[in-house]
């Protein structure tokens, strides 16, 4: 049994949830990329064809098992429509990893993504923002190549230079790589609350903290 495991199950079974506070992820796009829609996808398995801009911020909140190990997402929803942002940059602080959405039909939202991320680290103001979580969301593929303005190996290419982003071409219409995308999201959650268990796991007063609930963690 890891040592993790070993406080966790024996002397101290509400740590997990301490640290494990619900992760939370940003969704950032225009608006009618789909940011809403890919969010119901993934949490609800639903899909809506009618359009309801989003205004300021919504939330849904997820559940995740990886590996055994379960981590809580609470996936914020933001407004691309300009007159309904402001409300919703008050969540970009505190965010833990962000998801930037562009249409593939439509050339625009692509040459806007580098801007939500820029405006986004400003706002956010990471400790570190070249080592940010970002993972970049092309959505609408189910409409047809005939329909696409954005060719893939420039989002590649856009999402290679700006570190390595994790790319996935989605359709929240028929779910096509909705699960796979999010995946990685919540393995960057769940990496971010390990290593925060790990910090109190270190943590010079833990012995005496065990001690004083009648045992030893070694
Ligand atoms: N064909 C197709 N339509 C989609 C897809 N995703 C979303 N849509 C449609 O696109 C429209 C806009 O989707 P939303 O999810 O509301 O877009 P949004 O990015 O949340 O928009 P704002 O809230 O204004 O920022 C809706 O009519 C959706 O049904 C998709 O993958 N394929
Ligand atoms: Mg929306």
């Amino acid at each position: 049994m890891r040592r993790q495991d070993k406080v966790c199950n024996t002397y101290w079974p509400e740590l997990p949830e301490l640290v494990g506070k619900t992760r939370q992820i940003i969704i950032l796009g225009d608006s009618g990329v789909g940011k809403t829609s890919l969010m119901n996808r993934y949490v609800n398995k639903d899909f809506s064809a009618s359009y309801k801009a989003t205004i300021g911020a919504d939330f849904l909140t997820k559940e995740v098992i990886l590996d055994d190990r379960s981590v809580t997402l609470t996936i914020w929803d933001t407004a691309g429509q300009e007159r309904f942002q402001s409300l919703g940059v008050a969540f970009y602080r505190g965010a833990d990893c962000c998801v930037l959405v562009y249409d593939v039909n439509n050339a625009k939202s692509f040459e806007n993504i580098n801007s939500w991320r820029e405006e986004f680290l400003i706002q956010a103001s990471p400790r570190d923002p070249s080592s940010f979580p970002f993972v970049c969301v092309a959505n609408k593929t189910d409409l047809g190549e005939n329909k696409r303005q954005v060719n893939r190996t420039l989002a590649k290419n856009y999402c290679d230079q700006q570190g390595q982003l994790p790319y996935f071409e989605c359709s929240a219409k028929n779910g096509n790589d909705v699960e796979k995308a999010f995946e990685v999201i919540a393995r960057h959650a769940l990496a971010q609350q390990e290593s925060e268990m790990g910090d109190i796991l270190e943590d010079p007063f833990l012995p005496a903290i065990i001690e004083d609930r009648g045992g030893c963690a070694c």
